[in-house]
């Protein structure tokens, strides 16, 4: 008997443990999250020390919900290998680093994807003077991959889909893959498209000479993570995705939304919790959209303020309608 009581008591308090990130993130008084070492526009600390990017937006979103403070975030950077194992242990609360979406890191990893925050596809790098102009002509090259990545597994698929042969160089540092790649020792490199076009635009000793071949050979969608076991906490990760995109949907920006907060549209008051109790629905301060809008800009502040100046497209990642994938499920 004792030990039943015993054991349903542990069982309980497990499950209240699983159950609490939203406490431990509070009590601690910071939000630390997963991020990349460093990739322009993506998670890369600038020359004073502060990271900037895209996904380091997200962490920032995701604290502005939470502790009405953009800046309580501690970053981890982790590389491919590390970032499943940082977030399932707990050392991070959140991963926001380009990691695609699939059904294996979704169900045996233990991970639950919140939504797209960049719908990417894997492409490949040559150096111009090689003249390749198709990955179709890459038959018999040496490839540099790093190891974790879906990367690795989609080019495998690829050359025996296609019926050609390479030789994969693994290396699991992304300096040391990029060292690899720039010193000639591979004839490609392969990784994400806004991947390369970062790092050929930032890492590159001469841009110019590198060339992005056309093919998308995978689907990548990449977007933010939190572990199995906690769906409060999923919640709020999930929403703050949402709430970026949909503030640009609404036209809510950091520059207006003070203006904005006052007019008459339905949608706008819920938003930004002059209206309704969505905050408190999910555990916070009714004002947690709005702080991310005020604190951190909507979804295209931050595509611009990251992607735009190294040179991307929103191409998919427009809103739904104005012909992309980016949309948001109602908030109300
Ligand atoms: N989206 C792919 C690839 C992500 C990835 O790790 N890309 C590399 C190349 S851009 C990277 O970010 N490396 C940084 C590092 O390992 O420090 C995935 O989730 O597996």
């Amino acid at each position: 008997m004792r030990f039943w009581v015993l054991i349903s008591l542990v069982l309980l308090s497990e499950n209240l443990l699983a159950q609490a990130t939203l406490d431990t993130v509070r009590n601690r008084g910071f939000l630390q999250c997963g991020v990349n070492t460093g990739l322009a526009g993506f998670a890369q600390p600038d020359s004073r020390g502060v990271w900037r990017g895209l996904d380091v937006d997200f962490c920032r979103a995701v604290a502005a919900a939470v502790f009405g403070d953009a800046g309580k975030v501690r970053y981890t950077p982790l590389t491919s290998q590390q970032r499943f194992t940082a977030l399932q242990s707990g050392e991070v609360d959140v991963l926001a680093r380009n990691t695609t979406w699939t059904i294996v890191r979704d169900t045996s990893l233990g991970l639950n994807f919140v939504g797209v925050n960049y719908y990417d596809g894997q492409g490949f790098m040559v150096p111009k003077k090689l003249g390749v102009k198709s990955a179709k002509e890459l038959n018999g090259a040496t490839i540099c991959v790093q190891p974790g990545t879906t990367n690795e597994l989609n080019l495998a698929d690829y050359f025996r889909a296609n019926n050609m042969k390479f030789k994969p160089v693994v290396i699991e540092k992304l300096e040391e893959v990029l060292a690899a790649y720039f010193a000639g020792r591979c004839d490609a490199y392969t990784t994400d498209q806004s991947g390369l076009v970062a790092l050929r635009a930032s890492r590159a000793p001469q841009p110019a000479d590198h060339v992005v071949l056309p093919e998308l050979i995978s689907k990548e969608p990449l977007g933010p993570a939190v572990r199995h076991g906690d769906d409060r906490w999923f919640d709020i990760v999930k929403w703050t995705l949402f709430a970026t995109v949909e503030a640009e949907e609404l036209g809510l920006s950091s520059k207006n939304i003070d203006a904005q907060a006052k007019s008459a549209n339905p949608s706008v008051q819920r938003f930004v919790g002059a209206n309704g109790d969505i905050g408190k629905m999910l555990g916070l301060d009714n004002r947690w959209a709005y702080n991310i809008v005020k604190q951190v800009g909507n979804y295209g502040e931050s595509f611009d303020a990251n992607l735009k100046p190294l040179g991307f497209e929103r191409g998919l990642n427009r809103l739904w309608n104005q012909g992309g994938l980016m949309y948001a499920p109602p908030i109300r």
